[in-house]
């Protein structure tokens, strides 16, 4: 049988090293299924119970790995389901491949069952490159530029394939005028800006006496480049959220997170600074940096538009991390040890006793934190994480001590909920020998994870070390956000809208055939984690946590202690508990 657009699609993918691709069938997409179903073994497909569930792997996949990940799914609902994981890549900065379905050529404009416009669907998601295969001599250079575009950009693209287009015979395009003839390679560069600027760069870093370094995802692989850096400017060093598994939180002048859910260590970093140098971060809420004027700054960023955007820089540096940090050092002067290093330890240990003392804080039935904080020294240092967004972000970027060669996926930009469970899987497939930890909130599990869990159920065995654990904050409540309505709005909790029905989520997993476990007490909380890391299959623990243990801001402001009594005195139906959990804290504080 002669090759179809469909067979072509694959022969492309597979020149454009995928080897999985993550997606939910339908007719809009029998063209490319039935070619699919040609390829033999040459891709694994992961099939999901929602495509957004597709796209959280292709991005989660794109995030521990550094390749594209691939998502399939059909035309109007599918395509749209997608949106929100596509989202979550293209905001993030991680290149992610969309291909989805579209109604027969000859019927567009129809009104045609699910005819949606998908061009106007994905022109802003994948505005880098979206393109609608109308031709079969076109497939070729859209499949190669949707990924070098993707690749390069560090973006999310998109193809719609017609389905008549898919079924239609493969072609080549002539040699005429008017056809265009792709290739598939791409090398990506090494980015160093000029001598001089270096140069203007570490004129500042070496006049500075009290430098910090806030590092973030784009840091990943300078990490040589970071430490030698500090050590050169006797610099104190923070992590945005998504830079966490960067540098190790053993060292003793890593102050750790930065932001609502960092660390007073940072906050004092950054207070205290006179000069700062930020490397791959787009860490947003400026309010955590130094006062515009209080500290001379430099920052190296590969992607320009991120440059300068939060703190107005004195250099602005576009280059890669790793060789642009390299580059810098030898321009860089030792400084003695002196008091700003020592502050900076200080405040650090200070800070981790602190956040021991806070995690092991009476609660009921069990304080959140101390699960986190308790299971940190019995992770594997090749464990990978995936953490969903609500207050398990918050426990785990505080208690969590990152060792070895971990690696983390989080949805920071659109901190969105619902994929950690998805990221997590993809991490299995694309790590099969690694562990792998999903921390999700009940209300994440309702919403999304309850599905990717089976998603989990079908494809486990497949994984050579088949530990997958799954922790449920289970909290009854919506919980972040019912702290941002107290400490931000100075609001009660609104019942009608934070409370959440409770479910037995290990029966769940059993009923699913993988381990469930339940924990809800402090003293139980080792054995938990003991008996989760020897499991033979995917584990979830549910976590009976206690939804007034305060979270507050590393330097909650007057305003926000102001708030949070604003919405006890205002009637909240917790106060009495989380009264008491807030005086417990600021004791500890
Ligand atoms: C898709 C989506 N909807 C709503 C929100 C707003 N939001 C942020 S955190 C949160 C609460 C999450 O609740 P849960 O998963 O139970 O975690 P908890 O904070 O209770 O630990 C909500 C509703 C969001 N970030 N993403
Ligand atoms: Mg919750």
């Amino acid at each position: 049988m002669a090759k179809t657009v469909g067979d072509f699609l694959f022969d492309r993918l597979e020149q454009w090293s995928v080897r999985r691709i993550f997606g939910y069938p339908g007719d809009g997409i029998n063209g490319i299924v039935t070619a699919l179903g040609r390829s033999g073994d040459r891709f694994e497909f992961i099939q999901v119970r929602h495509e957004e569930e597709a796209a959280f792997m292709a991005s989660g996949h794109a995030k521990l790995t550094g390749e594209v990940g691939v998502c399939l799914a059909t035309s109007g609902p599918g395509a749209i389901h997608l949106l929100n994981g596509l989202y979550d890549a293209k905001l993030d900065h991680r290149p992610v491949v969309a291909i989805v379905g579209q109604q027969a050529r000859a019927s567009l404009g129809g009104h045609f069952q699910q005819e949606v416009d998908l061009l106007s669907l994905f022109k802003d998601v994948a505005g880098d490159f979206v393109q609608v295969c109308t031709a079969p001599e076109q497939a070729r250079h859209l499949i190669d530029r949707a990924f070098r575009i993707a690749k390069s950009q560090r973006t999310v693209t998109a193809i719609i394939f017609p389905n008549d287009v898919q079924e239609a015979p493969a072609a080549e395009p002539g040699h005429t005028h008017g056809t265009i003839h792709s290739g598939t390679d791409y090398a990506s560069p090494l980015i160093v800006p000029r001598e001089a600027d270096l140069q203007r760069a570490a004129d500042i870093l070496n006049r500075g006496e009290r430098v910090a370094m806030l590092i973030g995802a784009g840091a990943a692989s300078a990490a040589d480049a970071v430490l030698a850096t500090a050590d050169r400017l006797q610099a104190g060093i923070a992590k945005a959220l998504l830079g966490k598994a960067v540098l190790p939180d053993d060292l003793p002048f890593s102050t750790g997170q930065i932001g609502l859910l960092g660390t007073k260590a940072s906050w004092q970093l950054m207070r205290d600074c006179d000069t700062l140098l930020m490397i791959g971060t787009t860490f947003p809420y400026g309010e955590f940096l130094p006062k515009e004027g209080q500290a001379k700054a430099v920052q190296i960023d590969i992607d320009p538009t991120m440059l300068s955007l939060r703190y107005p820089v004195d250099v602005a540096l576009h280059g890669g991390a790793a060789e642009t940090s390299k580059a810098l050092l030898p321009l860089l002067t030792a400084k003695p040890r002196g008091k700003w290093r020592e502050t900076v330890e200080s405040n650090v240990r200070d800070w981790w006793k602190d956040e021991e003392a806070r995690a092991h804080l009476e609660a009921r039935p069990l304080n959140p934190e101390q699960f986190f904080w308790d299971g940190s020294p019995k992770l594997p240092e090749n464990s990978i994480f995936a953490v969903d967004t609500g207050m398990s972000t918050t426990f785990f970027a505080r208690a969590v001590k990152m060792r070895g060669d971990m690696k983390l996926a989080i949805s920071g930009t659109l901190a969105t909920m619902g994929p950690a469970i998805s990221y997590a899987a993809a991490a299995k497939f694309a790590y099969p020998d690694r562990p792998a930890f999903a921390f999700v909130g009940d209300g994440a599990m309702q919403m999304l994870g309850l599905n990717a869990l089976v998603t989990v159920a079908k494809y486990w065995r497949r994984w050579r070390d088949p530990r997958l654990v799954i922790a449920v904050l289970n909290n009854r409540d919506l919980n972040m956000v019912t702290w941002e309505l107290r400490a931000l709005g100075g609001a009660p909790k609104v019942a009608a809208t934070q409370d959440l029905p409770d479910l037995d989520y290990a029966q769940y997993a059993r009923w699913l055939g993988l381990e469930g476990l339940t924990v809800d007490s402090a003293a139980a909380v080792g054995d938990v984690w003991d008996t989760a890391l020897k499991a033979n299959r995917p584990v979830v623990i549910d976590v009976k946590a206690d939804p007034n243990v305060v979270a507050l801001p590393p330097h909650a402001t007057l305003e926000q202690t102001k708030n949070l009594f604003l919405a006890m005195a205002r009637g909240d139906e917790d106060r009495d508990q989380v009264l008491a959990q807030l005086f417990k804290q600021l004791a500890v504080a």
